[in-house]
C-alpha cells in the first residue's frame, strides 16, 4: 500500500478501535490502525487479534491478508482519522484526557486540507471543541472546523461508540449512532463516513449533545443498577428475596428493575458517570450517589461473607465463583468480583478457592495471597461457603443438589434457595 492510499486511520486499537478498523476495512476501505503498543501492532500485522470478541478474528485475518488493514506505531496521511483511545478517571475521579491529547498530537503533522477527524472515545462535554482548538494552535495553516465551509476545511466531529462487549461486531453495524460535528458541514461529512458501514440510523446532532448523550446512557444504566442494589440491601433487612420482589414488580407494565449484583464493573459504566459529576457537581448529586451505592456494594457483600463465616468451622473453604466483570467474558477490568476475591484472599489466604472458567491463571495479587484457581467441581466438593459473584453459564448449570447442603451467598440470583 502506498502512503497516501489509507482512506481511514484508526488511532487506538483496543476494544473499540480494532473492531471498527476490521469492520471499515471489510467494506473494502483501506485502513491503517495505529497503536502505541508495538506487540499489538505486530500481532495485527500477523493477522492476529489481542481481544477476545466473537467474529473479530476472521475479519482481521481477511483484511490483513487482502492488504486492506495494516497496523503501525505512527499515523500516516488519510482522509478520515478516527480516534478511539481510553479516557479513564484519575484517583480523584477526574477525567484523564491524556490519551486523546496524545492522539491529536500524533496526527498533527499528517493533517491536510479536507480531512475529517472523528472522536469516538467517551469524553466530557466540550472535549471535541478542545480537540479542534488544540489542532488549530499547532496547524494555523489549516482551517480546522472554522471559516468558510468548503472542501478545504478540516472537519472535526464526535460520534460515541455504544457497543456491548460480546456483541461488538453485530452492534457496530446494527446500532443507531449520534453524529455531532463542530459545524454543520463537519456533521454531514461524519454522517457520510458512518453511512458506509452502519445499518442503524445515523442521527445528526452537535458534538456537545453527542458527548452528553454517551455519558447519559451509561449514567442511566449505573443509576438503575444502583436502584436494584439498594433494593437488594433493603430486602436483606426484611429477610425477603430481592429476586422475587423484582420479578413481581416487573410484572407492572411500566416497571423494569435491573438486576442487583456484587457491584458494577467494566471500563465504562463504573467510570463515565464521574465525567458528569465532575463537570456539574452541584446538579449531579443523584448520579454521584448512584456511583457511591454501586462502589459500596462489594463491601456489603464482604460483610455478609464475614458474618456467615462466623457461624462456620474455622477451616471452612470459601469458593469465589467468577472473577470477570460480567457473565461469559474474560474481561477483569474494574471487576467487583475480582475486588471481593482479592480482599477475601488477603483476609483468609489459602482458604479462598477461585473458579473462573474464562482465565488460565489467577491475577498475581490473588495468587500471592494464597488463593488457588480451581475447577468448578473442585470448588463444589471442597468448600463450605459458596459465593456466586458472576452469572457465568457454567455456574447457572449447576444442579441444586450440589449446593443445597452448603452455605450459599448468591449475589447474582442464579441459584434457588
Ligand atoms: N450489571 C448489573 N445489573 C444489571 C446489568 C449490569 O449489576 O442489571 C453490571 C454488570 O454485571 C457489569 C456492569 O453492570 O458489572 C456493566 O455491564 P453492562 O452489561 O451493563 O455494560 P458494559 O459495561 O458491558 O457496556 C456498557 C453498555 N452501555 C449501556 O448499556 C448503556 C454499552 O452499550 C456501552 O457501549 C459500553 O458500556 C461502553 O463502552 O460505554
Amino acid at each position: 500500500m502506498s502512503r497516501l492510499t489509507h482512506y481511514c486511520c484508526v488511532i487506538g486499537l483496543g476494544y473499540i478501535g480494532l473492531p471498527t478498523a476490521a469492520l471499515v476495512s471489510s467494506r473494502d476501505i483501506p485502513v491503517l490502525g495505529v497503536d502505541v503498543n508495538s506487540s499489538v501492532v505486530d500481532n495485527i500485522n500477523a493477522g492476529e487479534t489481542h481481544i477476545v470478541e466473537p467474529d473479530l478474528d476472521g475479519l482481521v485475518q481477511r483484511s490483513v491478508r487482502l492488504g486492506l488493514l495494516r497496523a503501525s506505531l505512527e499515523a500516516e496521511p488519510a482522509k478520515v482519522f478516527l480516534i478511539a483511545v481510553p479516557t479513564p478517571i484519575d484517583e480523584e475521579k477526574r477525567p484523564d484526557l491524556t490519551a486523546v491529547h496524545a492522539a491529536a498530537d500524533s496526527i498533527i503533522n499528517v493533517l491536510k486540507p479536507g480531512d475529517l477527524i472523528i472522536l469516538e472515545s467517551t469524553s466530557p462535554v466540550g472535549t471535541t471543541d478542545g480537540l479542534a482548538a488544540r489542532l488549530r494552535a499547532r496547524r494555523p495553516d489549516l482551517a480546522i472546523a472554522e471559516g468558510a465551509e468548503n472542501d478545504d476545511m478540516v472537519s472535526v466531529a464526535y460520534c460515541p461508540e455504544r457497543v456491548l462487549p460480546g456483541r461488538i461486531m453485530q452492534e457496530l453495524v446494527a446500532n443507531d449512532r449520534c453524529v455531532g460535528g463542530i459545524t454543520p458541514l463537519c456533521t454531514q461529512r461524519a454522517l457520510a463516513f458512518y453511512n458506509q458501514f452502519v445499518n442503524g440510523t445515523c442521527i445528526a446532532t452537535t458534538a456537545r449533545v453527542a458527548e452528553l448523550v454517551k455519558l447519559s446512557e451509561n449514567a442511566f444504566r449505573d443509576l438503575n443498577i444502583a436502584f436494584a442494589n439498594t433494593l437488594s440491601m433493603v430486602s436483606d433487612r426484611h429477610d425477603i428475596s430481592v429476586w422475587e420482589v423484582i420479578e413481581l414488580a416487573n410484572r407492572h407494565p411500566r416497571v423494569n428493575i435491573l438486576k442487583p449484583g456484587p457491584g458494577v464493573g467494566g471500563h465504562c459504566i463504573a467510570v463515565d458517570p464521574w465525567f458528569i459529576v465532575h463537570a456539574a457537581p452541584e446538579e449531579a448529586g443523584l448520579i454521584r450517589m448512584g456511583r457511591e451505592v454501586n462502589d459500596a456494594k462489594p463491601h456489603y457483600v464482604l460483610d455478609k461473607v464475614r458474618r456467615a463465616l462466623e457461624t462456620l468451622p474455622s477451616a471452612t473453604k470459601i469458593a469465589c465463583l467468577g472473577l470477570a466483570f460480567k457473565a461469559d467474558i474474560d474481561d477483569l477490568r474494574e471487576s467487583p468480583a475480582l475486588g471481593i476475591s482479592h480482599l477475601l484472599a488477603s483476609e483468609y489466604g489459602s482458604r479462598v478457592l477461585v473458579v473462573e472458567p474464562n482465565v488460565r491463571s489467577l491475577p498475581s495479587g490473588l495468587a500471592a495471597d494464597g488463593a488457588q484457581l480451581v475447577t468448578l467441581d473442585e470448588a463444589l466438593e471442597q468448600s463450605g461457603l459458596l459465593l456466586v459473584l458472576v452469572d457465568h453459564r457454567q455456574f447457572k448449570a449447576v444442579a441444586r443438589s450440589r449446593y443445597s447442603t452448603k452455605t450459599v451467598i448468591d449475589t447474582r440470583g442464579i441459584w434457588q434457595s
